[in-house]
């Protein structure tokens, strides 16, 4: 009791020089052609899409009182790189940290922004974002170390975007008549959810422009002609500021760049946007996959084309993010104290569906949200068992330095998320140019080998979302200073639909002191017939007993 007045009173020191913002998100579904190809329901906000962009600053309360209307859909929020720390029944993943939210129910998001950058919101439940509930979320910073430079801001969004609905791509994505897990391909890409934008800029000046890839699974190359820039954050890190002409954002990473315009005016500029063939297994007649927006110095000049001149994507050499070196000078965290070594496998199961494991297993979700069994299980919870086999659990010690090394056994690159934290990238082969997609299309796999590396960074780059490459490795470390059950998955949303994630129960007995549940996030688990106590199998009685837990499919 007198802990939480002491936190209760440092609370209200905070409030007093910060605000609350709040939101009302009514969840409902609206009609939309943002690229004029085909209408198609998407999930929209009180009747809008796109969605707001949520604009908050450091410091602030930030609450979103979300009601789902939808009527036939389960949903959830996730704020994409806030840490959530204190708060993490607020992250958003259904069945890690919260039960689904059914239609009629409502759940409040309410939690204190400490961070400052470029982030965005989506959806965490059942594969729903690339239905359009996906949105940028904002935090100003009054501080940034380059806000003398700049005259203007903005925030650009760019995603694939599909005419069906991802349920129904679901069925035959994950089905026997496609056990190599082919990706469903993109009828489009939206830049900034719509095409053929022009972004009106003035001559001689500096802007800065948030890139965010929303997208579900395609990687994109951007690009502005006869102009470079300088990358100044990565995901909510400010880096060294560092010129770069050619950018690869994988899905849910972000990119601050400083663009300083032209002294003339007579013409505008194609803002090129690539995406990664690489990464479809087909690309049908229809799809466009290079895009041509403008930065538009004089709206009554031509808005030419942009003119690719090269053949692929092989050709583009975008600018490597293992060298974007943080600007707070964070040097690389010491030796771990717990080194996880996963390999990412993508095979047909025995029921002849595609899979994606991190070694053998498969994420299944729990009966249990996985939070609410760290909250009901006493002194148990520091025993991973108590999470069943198929979340992939891994307990992590408070404040242990964490080194996760992810091998790529697939053809395929995939940008791995962490929830609750950012990590620095060590070590990543192959670089981002020519190997990156020789590797794609050999039969040659180089594993990480801890006994001989490359020398690690001194200031490595950080950032949530890093890439792994085909048939490579990474090696990220982070601290595990944030008590909380955070999932650690691929971005990309087939394949955690497929089951590429696992769940780091970190500090579990500090998650007992520090995060207490609403009364209306039970309400929501009682409307949604889902338990709040017990393991992963649902059993209160013995924590260890799982008989009865969700199993993956067999392999
Ligand atoms: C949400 O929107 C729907 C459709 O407009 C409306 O029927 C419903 O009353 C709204 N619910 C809330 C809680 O605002
Ligand atoms: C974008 O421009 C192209 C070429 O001019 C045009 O065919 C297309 O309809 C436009 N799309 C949208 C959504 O404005
Ligand atoms: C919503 O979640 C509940 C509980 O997990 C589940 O039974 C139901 O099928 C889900 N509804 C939809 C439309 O997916
Ligand atoms: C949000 O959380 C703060 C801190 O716990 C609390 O004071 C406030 O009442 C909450 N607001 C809402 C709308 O739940
Ligand atoms: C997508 O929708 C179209 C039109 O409704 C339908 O013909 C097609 O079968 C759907 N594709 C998939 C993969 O579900
Ligand atoms: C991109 O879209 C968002 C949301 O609609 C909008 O707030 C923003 O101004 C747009 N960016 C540009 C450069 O037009
Ligand atoms: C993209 O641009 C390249 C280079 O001009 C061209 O070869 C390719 O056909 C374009 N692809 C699409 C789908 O427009
Ligand atoms: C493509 O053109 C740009 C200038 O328009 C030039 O800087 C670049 O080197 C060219 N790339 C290739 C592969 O020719
Ligand atoms: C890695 O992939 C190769 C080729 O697909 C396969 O032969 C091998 O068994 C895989 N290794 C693991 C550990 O799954
Ligand atoms: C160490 O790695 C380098 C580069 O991959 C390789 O050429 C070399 O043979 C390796 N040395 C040993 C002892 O494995
Ligand atoms: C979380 O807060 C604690 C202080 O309560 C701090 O030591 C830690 O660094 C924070 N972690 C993150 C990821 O913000
Ligand atoms: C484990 O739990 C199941 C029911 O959930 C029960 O039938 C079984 O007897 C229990 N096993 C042990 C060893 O207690
Ligand atoms: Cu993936």
């Amino acid at each position: 009791m007198r802990l939480l007045g002491v936190a209760a009173a440092a609370l209200c020191f905070q409030l007093s020089q910060a605000k609350t913002v709040t939101y009302d998100f009514n969840l409902t579904w609206v009609t939309a052609n943002p690229d004029g190809l085909s209408d198609r329901k998407v999930l929209g906000v009180n009747g809008q899409w796109p969605l707001p962009v949520i604009e908050v600053e450091k410091g602030d309360q930030l609450v979103v009182n979300m009601h789902n209307g939808l009527g036939d859909k389960n949903s959830s929020i996730h704020f994409h790189g806030m840490y959530q720390n204190g708060t993490n029944n607020m992250d958003g993943p259904s069945m890690v940290t919260q039960c689904p939210v059914l239609p009629g129910s409502s759940f409040t998001y309410n939690f204190t922004v400490n961070q400052v950058g470029t982030y965005w919101y989506h959806c965490h439940t059942d594969w729903c974002y690339p239905d359009g509930e996906r949105q940028a979320l904002i935090v100003h910073d009054k501080d940034a170390y380059f806000n003398d430079e700049i005259d203007g801001e903005m925030v650009v969004t760019m995603t694939d975007w599909y005419h069906n609905m991802t349920e129904e791509l679901s069925h035959s994505f994950l089905s026997p008549t496609n056990p190599d897990g082919d990706e469903p391909v993109p009828n489009s890409f939206l830049f900034n959810d719509t095409l053929n934008t022009s972004i009106p800029v003035e001559p001689s000046k500096t802007y800065m422009i948030r890139l965010i890839n929303i997208g579900a699974f395609v990687s994109q190359y951007f690009y502005i002609e006869g102009h470079s820039f300088r990358i100044v954050e990565i995901d909510g890190v400010y880096t060294e500021p560092t010129e770069a002409d050619l950018l690869y954002i994988a899905v849910a990473q972000r990119y601050s760049i400083l663009v300083t315009t032209k002294s003339t005016t007579d013409k505008n500029f194609p803002i090129v946007t690539v995406a990664d063939a690489q990464l479809l297994d087909s690309i049908p007649d229809t799809l466009k996959l290079n895009q041509t927006n403008w930065l538009q110095y004089n709206a009554k000049a031509p808005h030419r084309q942009a003119v690719l001149n090269v053949s692929s994507s092989a050709d583009l050499y975008p600018f490597d993010d293992t060298k974007l070196y943080a600007y707070d000078q964070m040097e690389l965290l010491p030796e771990p104290d717990i080194s996880i070594t996963v390999n990412v496998v993508m095979q047909e199961a025995s029921n002849g569906e595609g899979y994606a494991y991190f070694n053998n297993i498969s994420y299944t979700k729990p009966k249990v949200p996985s939070l609410f069994s760290v909250l009901s299980s006493g002194d148990l919870a520091t025993n991973p068992e108590v999470y069943g086999t198929d979340t992939h659990p891994y307990v992590l010690g408070h404040n242990q330095v964490v080194e996760v090394v992810v091998n790529n056994n697939d053809t395929g690159a995939h940008p791995f998320h962490l929830h609750g934290h950012n990590f620095q990238l060590l070590d990543r082969y192959p670089a981002y140019g020519k190997d990156f997609f020789d590797y794609a299309d050999t039969d040659y796999r180089v594993t990480y080998d801890p006994s001989n590396h490359t020398a690690f960074p001194k200031v490595p780059a950080r950032r949530d979302t890093f890439v792994v490459p085909p048939q490579g490795y990474f090696v990220v470390r982070f601290v595990a200073d944030n008590p909380g059950v955070w999932f650690f998955h691929c971005h990309i949303d087939w394949h955690l639909m497929q089951g590429l994630a696992m769940a780091f129960i970190e500090a579990p007995l500090q998650i007992q002191e520090r995060v207490s549940i609403p009364q209306q996030q039970y309400d929501v688990c009682k409307a949604a017939g889902i338990p709040t106590q017990g393991n992963a199998a649902g059993n209160t009685e013995d924590y260890l007993n799982l008989t009865g837990q969700n199993m993956q499919v067999p392999i």
